[in-house]
């Protein structure tokens, strides 16, 4: 036996078994010291003669590698320093690739960024089939690329077309997927992962060469293996990436200029444009902004929103009053992600049953993108029932309603679940407009009674608001946010206040769009003007797409259209046309609606500076009156909610990127021309004389 800091390893029958095991870490990271220590061990498995071959674990329950330190990105003062990293790491894996004995790794849990190219460079990959081993190079998320020979070896493993795929989507794929693209050479149940592992070792230990096929057939082979096909590859995965990041993000197209560079001009040219690329994209300040979500996120995974938070209850079976499209995401959500027994309740059958197949189709999508087997599909079904009545509502632990946006009917609904489900079950309300503590007033238990605010469509929206009452007890506020992340949603506890948080700074944002709209701007203009900035869709789609529920606050011009019937994609019109779930268009009748014509109206400048400041002040006034308990839930929740631009870091490190004197004065300019809607909010005011931040 021996040991450094994280790897140690014995030796079995000729097989050094080698287990890395980063103390008091959750999961492994490769940071300056972790790769001392690979070299040291390696060294000493080299001179070893009893060693013939090496089998190499992790001794993290749940994760294999996590890949490369994050914490140390943050820390490079300069492009050159961090291409010194990228090296490092690629001398570190030359090493391992070239090492004279074969290496099989087992691999179970997250094999991700610096780990999977750990992997890569061994000879064996054998992995574990559960929903936990999951593989990928994601660094591209955080504004940077794979720089430890990802960029080289994934692409000769797996063709050009295949990797650029991954890289640039920054996608992660279960083991079952990864093996089917060739990634990995083994697929094996957990228990057997060690012994598969060991095998594989002793074999190659005995001259027994891995046969690898080349996947993909024939079109693989046109567009992989001849340097015309080759070039289209690469031609079509540029114009996609800039469709995609309107030019925004740069590692994508730094990925693959590495990869691109690789291919032609030979590994060790590859490795060294890719270190290169890596160095620069370190230091940019997307990359900066991307590495702070990620630690915000991460950070968020373990915040209940409250000092000291007490346990959260175990939710088993769930209940779900509402059978409508929030209702049936909410149920087939709970199943999909949480597994657990969901009831649904409505009025009627006909809702009830249009309810469940909407679940179901949750299910469905799982299924055909293979997030699930055939197996697990037909157990979670199983778990989805429902009725007319409260009846299953009794074992329930939770209840979330998704009934009509009316509070009377609301708080009808309260009570009759009290009257159904146990004196213990939390009651959560998924409104979007009505205060919590109205609905509570309804209640015999109003200590039980929560908001739990999800986004449209359910399944596939990240953010969750939760938002506690006064009287709300501690132990419902923590199930809550338990329960939200084992639905897969990033919670933050916002205040209860109108409009929570997302819809209090969507609200101005939208309304300005529909001062922008009657001063002439076209409705394109608009939505393209704030793809450009960054958003995912502009404002007046994002209006088609929430529909009534957030537009009914919004003043003016909008209200107009909406009350002509048009509620968006939801009613199949609204400011566009839809058909057959596609937007088409813009419907040339909303401008008579509205009482106007696209005429120009202020220049494109203006446009952005007047929809983004509205919302940056909104979002400090709401910041200054405790909506969010901090700039980091602020700028996750719009970033996660609604799509803030990430390279900008949220709207409230975007506000401090600006600075509050250089805003304020913006502000009061606006003001002066368009009234008292862009008065500059107190906290901005009071940030512009004493020069501080949101974040300091
Ligand atoms: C890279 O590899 C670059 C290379 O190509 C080239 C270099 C030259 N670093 O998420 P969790 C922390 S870039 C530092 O709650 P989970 C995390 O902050 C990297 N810290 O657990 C948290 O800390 P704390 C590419 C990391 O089970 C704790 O570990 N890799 C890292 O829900 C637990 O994390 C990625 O982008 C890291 N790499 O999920 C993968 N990873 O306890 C990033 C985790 O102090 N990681 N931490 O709050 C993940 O996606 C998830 O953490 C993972 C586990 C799925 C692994």
């Amino acid at each position: 036996m021996a040991s450094g800091a994280a790897l140690t390893w014995t030796l079995t029958d000729g097989v050094a078994v080698v287990t890395f095991d980063l103390p008091g870490e959750p999961v492994n990271k490769i940071s300056r010291a972790v790769k001392q220590d690979v070299l040291a061990t390696f060294e000493a498995l080299e001179r070893d003669r009893a060693v013939e071959a090496v089998a190499f674990f992790s001794g993290k329950p749940d994760s294999f590698i996590a890949g490369a330190d994050i914490a140390e990105f943050v820390e490079i003062a300069s492009a050159a320093e961090a291409e010194r990293l990228a090296a490092d790491g690629q001398a570190l894996l030359e090493r391992v690739a070239a090492f004279s004995k074969p290496i099989a790794v087992g691999i179970h849990g997250a094999c991700l960024g610096g780990g999977l190219e750990f992997a890569l460079a061994c000879r064996y990959r054998v992995a574990s089939d559960h929903p936990k081993t999951q593989l990928g190079l994601p660094e591209v998320q955080l504004g940077l690329l794979p720089g430890a020979g990802g960029c080289q070896r994934l692409p000769r493993l797996i063709g050009a077309r295949a990797a650029l795929d991954l890289i640039l989507g920054a996608k992660v794929e279960r083991a079952a997927q990864a093996f089917r693209l060739g990634i990995v050479d083994e697929l094996v149940h957990p228990a057997i992962l060690k012994d598969i592992t060991l095998a594989a070792a002793k074999r190659m230990a005995r001259g027994w060469r891995p046969q690898r096929r080349r996947r993909g057939g024939l079109l693989a082979w046109l567009l992989d293996r001849n340097p015309l096909g080759r070039r289209l590859v690469f031609r079509t995965a540029r114009r996609q990436v800039l469709a995609k990041t309107g030019g925004n993000y740069p590692a994508p197209l730094a990925a693959l200029e590495a990869v691109e560079h690789g291919l032609r001009h030979g590994i060790r040219e590859g490795l060294k444009r890719e270190a290169q690329l890596f160095g620069q994209l370190a230091v940019t300040d997307v990359s900066r902004k991307l590495v702070q979500i990620f630690f915000a996120t991460t950070a968020l995974k373990k915040d209940f929103g409250i000092p000291s938070p007490p346990p959260p209850v175990a939710v088993s079976r769930l209940g779900v009053v509402g059978a409508g499209f929030m209702g049936a995401g909410i149920a087939g959500t709970a199943v999909a992600q949480a597994g657990v027994d969901v009831r649904l309740k409505d009025a009627g059958l006909p809702q009830v049953a249009k309810g469940l197949a909407a679940a179901r189709e949750v299910l469905d999508d799982r299924l055909k993108r293979r997030r699930i087997s055939p197996y697990e599909y037909t157990r979670l079904v199983a778990q989805l029932s429902g009725g007319e009545s409260y009846a299953g509502f009794g074992r329930a632990e939770l209840v979330i309603e998704a009934v009509f946006e009316d509070l009377a009917v609301k708080q009808a609904v309260v009570r009759e679940v009290e009257g159904a489900a146990s004196e213990r079950a939390a009651f959560a309300s998924n409104t979007s407009t009505i205060p919590i503590h109205r609905i509570a007033e309804a209640a015999r238990r109003p200590e039980q009674v929560i908001g739990m605010h999800f986004f449209s469509p359910v399944a596939r929206m990240p953010l969750l608001e939760v938002i506690p009452a006064a009287r709300t007890a501690p132990a419902v506020i923590s199930t809550a946010v338990a329960f939200g992340r084992r639905m897969g949603k990033t919670a933050i506890v916002v205040k209860d206040s109108p409009g929570f948080w997302i819809n209090r700074i969507l609200t101005p944002y939208m309304n300005e769009a529909g001062h922008l709209l009657a001063a002439g701007v076209a409705i394109e203009e608009l939505d393209q003007l704030m793809v450009h900035f960054g958003f995912p869709v502009g404002p007046i789609t994002l209006l088609d797409e929430v529909g009534m529920d957030v537009a009914e606050k919004v003043a003016g011009v909008m209200h107009a259209a909406l009350k002509a019937g048009r509620l968006g994609r939801k009613a199949g019109k609204g400011f566009y046309r839809y058909s057959g779930g596609k937007k088409g268009g813009v419907d040339a009748a909303v401008y008579e609606l509205i009482g106007t014509q696209p005429n120009g109206g202020p220049r494109p400048a203006e446009v952005i500076q007047r929809l983004v400041l509205v919302m940056l002040n909104e979002a400090a006034r709401a910041v200054g009156e405790g909506i969010v308990r901090s700039p980091r839930d602020g700028d996750i929740g719009a970033i996660f909610g609604f799509g803030f631009p990430p390279f900008r870091g949220g709207p409230l490190r975007h506000a401090d990127d600006l600075g509050a004197a250089r805003l304020v004065g913006e502000l009061e300019r606006l003001a002066e021309r368009y009234g008292a809607r862009f008065a500059p909010s107190d906290v901005l005011r009071d940030q512009a004389r004493r020069g501080t931040k949101f974040y300091s």
